[in-house]
């Protein structure tokens, strides 16, 4: 009880000053006291405690982390401990952000900014049924070109086709360090790599951290995620315990596993449960189940159902799917290297009895969503968190700045809110919009921590919050591009027509996607795009310099965070 009023009275606090567009955020004159009440909400929604938090703000590189004894690790694999940080609500830099500033004011102010503040609470979250419940599906590695609607001749995904025939579809979605944990930390926080600090694979997420789950929660919605998680970083096959779970209630989640077929999962116990048969039709049964029981308490929810699949290992698919594709009748993409040809059409095989599978899933999800009455009114998201290159450039899976590793599903199905009519839209969208731009769909407050864009307006209708460009980035080469496997640093920029990028020795790659969707003519140099060039340069420049990258060698950044690797730049993944 205290903690749902606490909750609520931390989002009308943090987020009931002075609105701007679709974001409302805590404004200088909001007081003292209106700062106190929300750190002790806020620590409590963390799990910690109001006077523990130390309120230490960043935005990397301004700041760095502070050291912490490695007495206090709770993971081989990582240096950093966030146990005794702020509340994860307020943004560096900003002078007025709110919670974890720990100071030890007297309860009867916070009570009387409470007195204050409960009237406008009551009004802004009273239309509880009339909210839309939200539910997200992420799939791993499933690239932006191997739909059905998106042109492939091969996939067989009808009921993929289905939904975007009803759904908003942005063409141009971008995972911009495409990659798992960093975009999943993106999407839990509307933030970007080097702000949430997961720009590796399996270091952990600030359990501070202000995420959509904790948001919504706020925001009187139940909140559930089942399937893979990726942003704990203690250990792939560990039980993640409550104060980890960044505000999600209903909780059936493995950290990370590629054992489609005999895959384990934790709820609220440490026992490890296992998931019957292909593990993402068992947890898509399981997401059936929480809507019909879901359907029936008037509450609004929002639940994310993350599969493993189509990732690789490509040849696990049940085997009902696997005989809908032979290898030899395939068409490869032109960008398929002669060298390439045979071992591609094998996983792309695998690759695509993957996705039919993931397919039938989601006609599930769609078939529950009507038979429960929640179609109308639901906000059903699809996306992906990478690529994969899948012997496109000669390459294979994720992490590079091309489009088969960076572009991503981005679907958006809510007829009472979107209508029902198939829509296509070209901004170029990034993992850490999707955040804002749910809370904006479904009227909820936008934290001060968010760096995405809500492009909520945009999808009803109105013009791009952006400017046409965004940003893509490896920080650090590791794991499976690593430098030994060609892996580097790079920044880069997409826009709706191309892909600039440079390297820590210069310019790298310059693409005409429009007129070179396959990305096969490296215009560097080309004296006919010589002024497109210059202008991309100039634009990438002003993008990092906006953010404050100064794009340094990855150890660097390796280094401030303290994250422990190994000599290939990768964290230990140890279960
Ligand atoms: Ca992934």
């Amino acid at each position: 009880m205290i903690r749902d009023f606490l909750t609520l009275l931390s989002m009308s606090v943090t987020f009931g000053g002075k609105a701007r567009n679709d974001e409302i955020g805590m404004t200088n004159d909001d007081g003292e006291a209106a700062r106190e009440v929300a750190a002790m909400a806020n620590a409590e929604l963390a799990g910690g405690h109001p006077r523990l938090g130390s309120g230490a703000t960043r935005l990397f590189p301004f700041v760095p982390p502070a050291p912490t004894p490695k007495a206090s690790l709770p993971s081989a694999c990582r240096r950093r401990s966030f146990g005794t940080r702020g509340s994860g609500v307020e943004r560096s830099g900003s002078g007025n952000a709110v919670g974890g500033q720990g100071r030890g004011r007297c309860g009867c102010v916070a009570l009387m900014a409470a007195v204050l503040l409960i009237p406008g609470m009551l009004r802004a979250w009273a239309g509880g049924p009339e909210r839309p419940n939200i539910v997200v599906v992420i799939a791993d590695q499933w690239r932006e070109q191997a739909f059905g609607f998106a042109g492939d001749p091969n996939v067989k995904t009808p009921n993929f086709d289905a939904l975007a025939r009803s759904s908003v579809r942005c063409v141009n979605a971008v995972s911009g360090m495409s990659v798992c944990s960093p975009t999943r930390a993106s999407f839990l926080t509307g933030q970007r790599p080097f702000t949430h600090g997961v720009f590796i694979n399996d270091v952990p997420l600030d359990p501070n951290a202000m995420t959509i789950g904790k948001a919504l929660h706020a925001a009187n919605y139940e909140t559930g995620f089942i399937g893979k998680w990726h942003v704990d970083g203690h250990g792939r096959l560990s039980f993640i315990p409550p104060e980890r779970r960044q505000g999600f209630d209903y909780w059936k989640v493995c950290e990370c596993t590629h054992n489609y077929t005999d895959s384990i999962y934790y709820g609220d116990s440490p026992e490890k449960a296992h998931w019957s048969g292909y593990d993402a039709i068992d947890q898509t049964r399981d997401a059936v189940q929480y809507l019909r029981d879901h359907a029936k308490t008037g509450k609004p929810f929002a639940l994310f159902l993350a599969w493993g699949p189509p990732h690789d290992p490509y040849l696990t698919a049940p085997e009902k799917y696997r005989a809908l594709y032979r290898p030899d009748t395939l068409q490869l993409r032109a960008n398929v290297p002669e060298a390439q040809v045979e071992q591609t059409r094998n996983f792309l095989a695998g690759y695509y009895a993957h996705c039919s599978a993931l397919d039938d899933c989601i006609g599930e999800v769609r078939a529950a969503l009507a038979e429960t009455g929640l179609s109308e009114n639901t906000v059903l998201v699809f996306t992906a968190d990478h690529g994969d290159m899948l012997g496109s450039q000669g390459l294979y899976k994720k992490q590079k700045p091309y489009d088969e590793s960076i572009r991503v599903p981005l679907l958006f199905h809510w007829p009472r809110g979107l209508g029902a009519a198939p829509r296509e839209l070209d901004a170029p969208t990034n993992s850490e919009d999707l955040m804002p731009t749910l809370l904006g769909l479904c009227g909820a407050p936008i934290p001060k921590s968010v760096e995405g864009l809500n492009y909520s307006g945009y999808l009803r209708g109105g013009a791009s919050p952006g400017d046409g460009a965004t940003v893509l980035l490896c920080a650090a080469p590791f794991g499976e591009w690593d430098r030994k496997k060609g892996g580097k640093e790079y920044r880069g920029v997409r826009t709706t027509r191309y892909t600039y990028v440079r390297d820590l020795q210069g310019p790298w790659l310059f693409f005409d996607d429009q007129e070179d969707p396959l990305q096969m003519h490296n215009l560097l140099g080309d004296p006919g795009y010589a002024a497109i060039q210059a202008e991309m340069d100039a634009l990438l420049s002003r993008k990092l310099r906006e953010r404050g990258d100064a794009f340094l060698p990855g150890d660097a950044y390796i280094k401030q965070w303290g994250w422990i690797v190994d000599a290939n730049g990768t964290a230990p993944t140890a279960p």
